[in-house]
């Protein structure tokens, strides 16, 4: 609505005394005890919802229930509902075995003679690998550096895994390997020589999921 010329002159203030009682309630100055009390709801409010961040649904739980939500229509109910494992649609992983190999482009291979537990678990294990270089020769004169990461939540491990060398056939023993949530661990193993430790020779990588 437009008004032509100037403005029509403000309502009388005696309309306010013609409006509902529950209007006029509402407009009541407020005391210092309706402010304590909004302030305190206000409070409440916002520690709900900090606390809710809190404890929002980690990601690998997210990936459990899309793994629910995904499964087929016509699938059993119960499969969808049984889910166990973020591990059985995975299909990037290794499968454990002792002695398996895996080689860097630089041709440097580790066999992981064992892991303890095997295969990795959830947690904290422990490895013994073994490296040769491209040439197939053991090498005891390395030094290895472990990453455990989980490449579909971009983090990894604040635990670091300690690498001791036994001195004999190219053996190195690694604890703890910290697998700490479910779900796609990568866990590489950086290999220089010892004698310049800051200088990647190759990098080698296994893949675990972790049920
Ligand atoms: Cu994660």
């Amino acid at each position: 609505m437009t008004y032509r010329g100037s403005p029509p002159a403000a309502e009388p203030a005696r309309c306010v005394e013609f409006s509902h009682p529950a209007a006029r309630r509402s407009r009541r100055p407020r005391s210092p005890y309706d402010a304590a009390v909004r302030c305190a709801l206000l409070a409440l409010a916002l520690a709900g919802v900090v606390a809710c961040d809190d404890h929002a649904a980690p990601p690998a739980l997210d990936a459990a229930v899309d793994a629910a939500v995904d499964a087929p229509p016509d699938a059993p109910i119960d499969a969808a509902v049984d889910a166990p494992s973020v591990c059985d649609r995975e299909t990037r992983a290794d499968t454990y075995q002792p002695g398996m190999t895996r080689t860097g482009a630089a041709g440097f291979t580790a066999a992981l003679l064992a892991s303890v537990p095997g295969p990795p678990p959830r947690g904290n294990s422990a490895w013994d690998l073994r490296l040769t270089d491209a040439a197939a020769v053991a090498r005891d004169d390395l030094a290895l550096r472990i990453t455990p990461f989980m490449p579909d939540h971009g983090h990894g491990t604040a635990v670091v895994a300690h690498v001791t060398a036994a001195g004999a056939d190219g053996r190195y023993h690694v604890a703890p390997v910290n697998l700490w949530m479910p779900g796609l661990w990568s866990i590489r193993v950086a290999v220089a020589d010892a004698a310049a430790p800051t200088v990647e020779l190759d990098a080698i990588t296994f893949w675990f999921c972790v049920p």
